[in-house]
């Protein structure tokens, strides 16, 4: 057994089940090794970063990692603005990144490159394998670090000889350590700024987020009055019919310091303190009041579940809010093919169990308020900000779980990062609905132009505009083995919709805005 071998068996003892790959040279063994070892699902990925951002996708559904499979520091870097969204998202991520042999790193070949830099740029572990007897040991290292609490971006270099070398025997993969539960004085500190009778918010993220967390939370809400807020983007949210709904902090600066004015405490669960996307000129960074106390509760990587139950036990928070059930959209017949109409239309008609991957940028403000009330189902978000996430996203998720219906919702500027995604989607047949909402434009930037008081012209817009030539998704999504339809009216994109989320595998839709 060589080095190669000696780590897929570690990995796939260890729970590593999927690489999405998109291998050189350099990691010809590792490839090699896949034949010989049962047990792990490989993928190939067109470009790095639909690896990294598929790996992001599968670690916020599945709950544990994939690995990536890389090819030097060109492959790594390439996968860099996906892996930084997955570092964002607290996503457990295990790369493993081919190098040159040992021997010949000192020639200086074309590929040479400070990998273990590239790396940790955006890796809570880095290490490169001196030898091929410590590679499935290092593997193992690089498990445990992917999933330590929340979840980490783990990064394991292997040498050419130390993946073709002897190997050493297949290392145990330690379990993952429980999140740690916090102080006893965490919990009074927050049920005393509950008591105060001051507004007070929950800030939360996280696991607070998902569906046991947004009950708990909203036990305590009943109880004290406290309101409900989640961070601007979240990894993943339990959310729809039945669950406890919750308003996001607003992304814009003035939206977001307009929520928080009057709050006096805030609490902050399985998130960090809220703060502005960017700086603007003669506006704040930090977006909480300055005469607020805030506290946390729980950091991301503690046991946010456990700190709010204590928290509800302690304020004898044991009910429910009385909340009338939310209708659920109906489909709407007039008003055009535009964001609120669309909006509507995605809450009557998200399938139960939907996993909905939102890189919808500005045509997407209320697509999140509109389906509120829709069949329950996860949405996921762009967690870091670099756009080009959505359709890898869209396929890591698919492939977490086949069998729920994945939903992607896709601005087009930031659809053309990653586009060859879809031919991962055909090649694997996942059942994946992609909509395009084709606005021809980086329409969000034509407001940050405002924003920040830059004084646009001609060159400046364009710049924003993609209408020359326009983008033919259709074409793009044929071309790489997706059917697609294009649709440009309100009724056509109600009937097309309801169609596509029948049927079963990939399939596109070009919504002409
Ligand atoms: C990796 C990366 N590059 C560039 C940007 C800057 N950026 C933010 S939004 C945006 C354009 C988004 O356009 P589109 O996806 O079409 O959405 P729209 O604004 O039209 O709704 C760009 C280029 C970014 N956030 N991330």
């Amino acid at each position: 057994m060589n080095g190669a071998e000696s780590l897929v068996r570690t990995l796939v003892g260890g729970g590593v089940e999927v690489c999405f790959a998109n291998p050189g040279t350099s990691e010809m063994h590792f490839v090699a090794a896949l034949d010989r070892v049962d047990g792990m699902r490989c993928v190939l990925c067109l470009f790095e970063g639909g690896a990294t951002g598929a790996a992001d996708g599968y670690a916020r559904m599945a709950d544990k990692p994939a690995s990536t499979l890389l090819h030097l520091g060109p492959g790594l870097g390439n996968g860099l603005a996906n892996l930084h969204n997955a570092r964002r998202a607290r996503s457990p991520v295990v790369n493993i990144v081919g190098e040159h042999a040992t021997y010949h790193r000192a020639f200086d070949a074309p590929l040479t490159s400070d990998i273990e830099a590239i790396a940790g740029a955006v890796s809570a572990w880095v290490r490169t394998s001196p030898d091929s007897r410590q590679v499935a040991q290092d593997g193992a290292a690089a498990v445990a670090a992917a999933r330590t609490a929340p979840g980490q971006v783990a990064t394991l270099i292997l040498p050419a000889d130390t993946a073709w070398g002897e190997g050493g025997p297949v290392a145990p993969v330690p379990a993952a350590p429980a999140r740690a539960q916090v102080d006893d004085s965490r919990i009074a500190a927050a049920a005393a700024a509950l008591r105060s009778g001051q507004p007070a918010v929950l800030f939360l993220g996280g696991r607070a987020v998902r569906e046991e967390g947004l009950r708990l939370a909203d036990r305590i809400a009943a109880k004290t009055g406290v309101r409900l807020l989640a961070q601007v983007s979240n990894a993943r949210m339990e959310r729809g019919a039945g669950r406890v709904p919750i308003e996001r902090l607003p992304y814009p600066v003035d939206q977001a310091l307009a929520a928080l004015a009057g709050t006096r405490h805030l609490i902050i669960v399985g998130t960090t303190v809220p703060v502005a996307f960017f700086a603007y000129p003669g506006k704040p960074s930090l977006l909480a009041p300055a005469d607020c106390e805030t506290s946390i509760l729980a950091e991301p990587a503690e046991d946010q579940l456990d700190a709010l139950r204590r928290l509800a036990d302690e304020l004898g928070a044991d009910a429910p809010s009385a909340r009338p059930a939310l209708a659920r959209p109906v489909p709407p017949t007039t008003g055009g093919l535009v964001p609120d109409t669309i909006a509507r239309t995605l809450g009557a008609l998200l399938p139960e169990g939907a996993i909905v991957c939102d890189e919808s940028v500005s045509t997407g403000r209320t697509f999140f308020p509109m389906t509120q009330a829709a069949a329950p189902h996860d949405w996921l978000q762009l967690s870091g900000g670099s756009i080009g996430l959505g359709i890898p996203m869209a396929t890591g998720a698919a492939i977490a779980c086949p069998d729920r219906k994945v939903v992607n919702l896709q601005a087009d500027g930031s659809g053309l990062y990653t586009a060859q995604s879809l031919w991962t989607q055909a090649r694997e047949n996942l059942d994946v609905l992609t909509l395009i909402w084709a606005n021809r434009s980086y329409a969000i930037l034509r407001a940050e132009l405002a924003h920040v008081g830059a004084n646009p012209g001609r060159k400046a817009l364009d710049m924003l505009s993609l209408d020359n030539p326009p983008v033919d998704w259709v074409a793009l999504a044929r071309g790489y083995g997706v059917e697609a339809r294009r649709v440009s009216d309100l009724g056509d994109f109600v009937t097309v919709l309801r169609a596509a989320l029948a049927r079963k595998g990939p399939f596109l839709v070009e919504v002409a805005l």
